[in-house]
């Protein structure tokens, strides 16, 4: 069991899974899904009530997008022992849905954040993107709307979009799970910092979708629990309207193919920004799962 008074390894996530799916062998279930550029493998883990039905409905949670922003996996563990663990308060975020739930959609990024100071800040994948620069935008790199508008085509930018879209491994594998759930996906929630907001499509243009007050009735569940319980102030609207454009994300690009809900979930600063304490983990994460359950629970009543 992993606690909140440290960040973990890719590898420790891993094995946190791993050994949930050997404790539970009839409620959790880890699958390995794809492998990110340096051949580190990309885990699911499906969580149930253990009722053995299949084909609930999904509500699909992924972290680690960006390698710098920490809280992120670690709000994604946090919720995980949080459903596996406590299945007395969650029952009914567990009677009609599975949670399938993708902790660390950027390994590389993410390790390479852990060797050292000087790589604290890095944000992109570590495929090299040219002779020069190494990286992709992970979160640039989805066949929809790609490379339209706020994404960059220089392979050394922080948000640049790739050679082409799904050019980098761990955007097709997002990808394929999203297709693969998306008849009965209901709520994609991507983890990101900082915020705090609770973002909705579209984030590719300043339209909105005709479905905005269903995307904005839960994602103010998730604003009115947060605010009720710590008093953090999120702002929740449309990612273009609320932060700027940005093409080719995986929000739009689940919201596109069938998930009715879809946010990224941008979570408070700490430290610098990107770098929270360890010491303010537990706050985050506490805070983080209140706002999920209360928007999890708002899906499992409308859809
Ligand atoms: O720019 C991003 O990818 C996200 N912000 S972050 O600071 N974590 O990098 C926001 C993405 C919002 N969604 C869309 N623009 N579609
Ligand atoms: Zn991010």
């Amino acid at each position: 069991r992993l606690g909140t008074e440290r960040f973990y390894s890719h590898g420790e996530i891993n094995q946190f899974i791993e050994d949930l799916a050997e404790e539970h062998p009839r409620r959790v279930f880890v699958k390995t899904v794809g492998k990110s550029y340096e051949r580190r493998l990309m885990k699911t883990v499906t969580i149930t009530n253990g009722d053995g039905r299949r084909n609930k409905n999904v509500i699909f949670v992924d972290g680690g997008f960006h390698a710098r922003e920490w809280i992120s996996p670690a709000a994604v563990v946090y919720l995980i022992d949080e459903l596996v663990n406590n299945l007395a308060d969650n029952a009914d975020l567990l009677m009609d849905y599975d949670w399938v739930i993708l902790p660390v959609v950027n390994p590389d990024g993410y390790e390479y954040t852990q060797l050292s100071e000087e790589t604290r800040m890095w944000r992109k994948t570590r495929k090299p993107s040219s002779p020069d620069c190494i990286g992709t935008d992970p979160n640039r790199n989805f066949d929809f709307h790609w490379n339209e508008e706020g994404a960059s085509e220089d392979p050394c930018d922080q948000t640049y979009a790739g050679s082409k879209a799904f050019s980098e491994p761990e955007a097709v594998v997002v990808s394929d799970l999203i297709h693969s759930y998306a008849d009965r996906g209901k709520m994609y929630l991507t983890l990101h910092s900082y915020g705090p907001y609770i973002l909705y499509p579209w984030g590719w243009s300043s339209d909105l979708p005709d479905t905005v007050d269903d995307l904005h009735e839960v994602a103010k569940a998730g604003f009115d629990a947060i605010l009720e319980a710590t008093g953090t102030l999120y702002e929740i609207g449309s990612s273009t309207n609320v932060l700027y454009v940005a093409a080719g994300a995986s929000d739009d690009y689940a919201f596109n193919a069938g998930f009715p809900i879809s946010f990224t979930m941008e979570l408070p600063p700490g430290g610098t920004g990107f770098d929270p304490p360890a010491s303010a983990i537990d706050q985050m994460v506490k805070e983080t799962w209140v706002g999920i359950a209360a928007m999890a629970r708002k899906v499992v009543q409308k859809y």
